[in-house]
């Protein structure tokens, strides 16, 4: 099955010029050292090269030591090639590597080193990538180092084995058969996110399960840490405040009580003793009823400082989440973490990194930065991006994420002064902090092609290259994923790229064009419901966020609504402020305009919001026809089942466009304009339709 085996398909090259040209410069392999991580990386070597070229490539018998790639980490590597690599080493940082062709006394060898064995590792699957992308590997010279220290997954999967929002099946953790049965896919796993550099994985839910954290559970755990150690992927898992009380049999979890703090160290020997590189914590507290420190009259700090302190001695690392909103000031959600955290800079622990969202409300199609990134520069923050679509079609709909992320790495928050992007922020070069990390709420799960849609793969692949490195362009990402998972063929890369790029800004279009946000149906967030208002909390009600009436739509978060702008920089606030040079795409999460407000190119707003869902509905018409053209490119599997899927998008598309342009058409009054499809079915119907069985919930 190709779907199973992601990017790395390794597929058989057909041009024999090609074949020859490498099998010149590749006659055998030279491994220097004898590790776990050696091992399978000698092993994915030999699989890849064999694969590609038809030839099996292996230690050479000879003493020619000439056409050879050698692989070793630094201090294995002969003195003569230390000393010839030495400025190069000099410049890699712990994880990267170097890849470099090295010609001494007529022979000539390609030299795949690093510090350590996983960055050599990392290094051979960068070597095995310019093959699959048919690049050359004549006089290499590649020093490529990750940017950011923590790129990880996080894997919101229950101990049940179901997924919070996950839309590829059940869990990968079997539980049940753990700890003594140990699934190839875990291998696959982990040798798919070593691929990209993802160095650690979050194997349970934000909404957190304490049993995780007993011994029965802990020894599943450490299999899994086990099984996937030999590719630098270490294991870190969710720890629910109120554990002490739930499986510790004490009467509180105040962060601030000797016995509690005792139980957490203990704890986190214990994990220690079994897990030696375990990474940490990531915890969700005083959040969507999540327990936490404010339910002993704690704050965030006294939370994250007490769990810092217990895995501090052992290295490890406490991410402690920014995504908090309460019922009662509930004015604008969006500010709310914000106040919540700026007050506390400074005062977490070193090994403490806040983990915040992207956008300040929740994944949605589109949100501007979160104001957080920057706002806090003597507190280690990093980035949570969402893989799986919980708001973006689930794994239904085609759309390209890294596109949105680059958009989001790419912004200016204008902390200290214009450049400072996000991607600084994160990456630790605007404050220099102690520790950078980057999570990706995980799309994976035991579907066959691991991410429900073959396209939803690239969102994962997108997510770890640009973990490694925040600055890589989402449209050299989609070449790279067309070209190792499908064919090197132009005629098929060229078009299918330019749908994957196109597809973001689709499903903005259909779903929240011009700023619009957080309209999707209750609970299940997949279809439309912008007419839901009956939700106990008023920030859970789609009619909160859109706000439309006879007078207009959209939010006002200006210096004449909730202020949410006063919380960026103050370029920015002004930028976002002022109608006339809020970005467009943004225009209706800062503004509440009325119907008959002029947009840039003259079209009336509603008008123009009309138009836009047209526009993706047709975007989507688009994706449709270039895939329909490939049939011939790639096999007939993957070809029906992306079909099939676009297929269902297109309707899905036409649902969207029309369930909310019926229902925000109350409050305009006005006609669809010229251009827009009439709808086929009336509002009644649309808001008539269920889904008691949406999954993901
Ligand atoms: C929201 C999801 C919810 C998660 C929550 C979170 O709807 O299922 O638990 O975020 O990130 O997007 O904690």
């Amino acid at each position: 099955q190709k779907d199973y085996k992601l990017w790395l398909q390794y597929e058989s090259k057909t041009d024999r010029e090609i074949i020859t040209k490498y099998l010149n410069t590749i006659q055998g392999i030279e491994i220097l050292g004898s590790s776990e991580t050696l091992k399978v990386a000698l092993a994915e070597l030999e699989l890849g090269l064999e694969n590609m070229l038809g030839k099996k490539i292996t230690h050479p018998t000879d003493n020619e030591q000439n056409n050879l790639i050698v692989i070793g980490n630094k201090s294995s590597l002969p003195l003569t090639l230390q000393e010839n690599l030495k400025s190069e080493f000099e410049k890699v940082s712990k994880d990267g590597f170097i890849i470099k062709t090295i010609t001494s006394k007529g022979k000539k060898n390609i030299v795949i080193t690093g510090k350590n064995d996983v960055a050599v590792l990392y290094g051979v699957f960068n070597f095995l990538r310019l093959i699959q992308t048919n690049k050359s590997i004549e006089n290499l010279n590649i020093i490529d180092s990750p940017k950011i220290d923590v790129r990880i997954l996080n894997h919101w999967d229950n101990l049940d084995g179901t997924i919070e929002r996950g839309y590829a099946g059940f869990s990968l953790w079997n539980w049940h058969k753990l700890p003594d049965f140990i699934d190839q896919r875990y291998i696959d796993y982990a040798r798919a996110n070593a691929s990209i550099g993802i160095n650690g994985t979050v194997l349970n839910n934000v909404n957190a399960n304490a049993l995780i954290l007993t011994p029965q559970y802990l020894e599943k755990v450490q299999a899994l840490a086990t099984a996937f150690r030999p590719y630098g992927l270490k294991v870190y898992l969710t720890a629910r405040f109120s554990a002490p009380i739930e499986i510790g049999g004490l009467k509180t979890a105040d962060p601030l009580n000797a016995d509690v703090i005792n139980w957490w160290k203990n704890k986190a020997a214990e994990i220690y003793a079994r897990i030696p590189n375990f990474g940490g914590f990531l915890v969700k507290a005083n959040s969507e009823g999540q327990p936490g420190p404010q339910n002993y009259n704690r704050n965030h700090v006294d939370g994250a400082n007490m769990l810092a302190d217990a895995v501090a001695p052992f290295g490890g690392i406490v991410m402690w989440r920014a995504f908090v909103y309460s019922e009662h000031d509930a004015d604008d959600r969006a500010k709310q973490a914000y106040s919540e955290f700026v007050p506390y800079d400074g005062k977490f622990r070193d090994n403490v990194i806040v983990q915040v969202k992207n956008g300040a409300i929740d994944f949605q199609p589109r949100e501007p930065f979160h104001p957080l990134f920057g706002a806090m520069p003597k507190t280690n923050t990093m980035m949570e991006f969402q893989i799986t679509q919980e708001y973006l079609g689930f794994s239904t709909h085609l759309v390209y994420l890294p596109k949105l992320y680059q958009e989001v790495l790419e912004s200016d928050t204008y902390r200290k002064s214009k450049g400072a992007t996000v991607a600084k922020v994160i990456d630790g070069s605007l404050y220099n902090n102690k520790i950078t990390g980057i999570a990706g709420v995980a799309n994976i799960g035991n579907d066959l092609n691991w991410t429900g849609h073959p396209f939803a793969q690239a969102n994962w692949y997108g997510f770890g290259r640009l973990a490694w490195n925040p600055y890589l362009d989402s449209e050299i990402i989609a070449d790279e994923w067309l070209k190792s998972t499908f064919s090197n063929d132009e005629n098929f890369v060229k078009p299918v790229k330019e749908m994957m790029l196109q597809s973001r800004e689709a499903v903005v279009n259909y779903m929240t064009p011009l700023g619009l946000h957080h309209i999707m149906d209750t609970g299940h967030h997949y279809g439309p419901g912008p007419w839901v208002g009956n939700l106990s909390r008023p920030e859970w009600n789609p009619t909160y966020y859109h706000k439309a009436d006879t007078k207009g739509i959209g939010f006002d978060r200006s210096k004449t609504g909730s202020n949410a702008t006063a919380q960026y920089a103050p370029e920015v606030a002004k930028l976002f402020d002022d109608v006339t040079t809020c970005p467009e795409k943004d225009l209706l999460w800062f503004h509440h305009l009325s119907w008959d407000y002029k947009l840039k190119n003259g079209q009336s707003l509603w008008d123009g919001i009309a138009l836009k869902y047209q526009e993706g509905v047709d975007e989507v018409a688009s994706m449709n026809a270039t895939w329909n053209k490939m049939t011939n490119y790639i096999d007939k599997e993957r070809f029906k089942e992306v079909q099939m899927l676009l297929n269902i998008q297109n309707k899905e598309a036409k649902w969207w466009r029309d369930a909310c342009l019926l229902y925000f058409q109350q409050f305009s009054g006005k006609e669809l304009p010229k251009g827009v499809e009439k709808p086929t079915q009336s509002l009644e119907y649309f808001k008539s339709l269920k889904f008691p069985f949406a999954p993901g919930n």
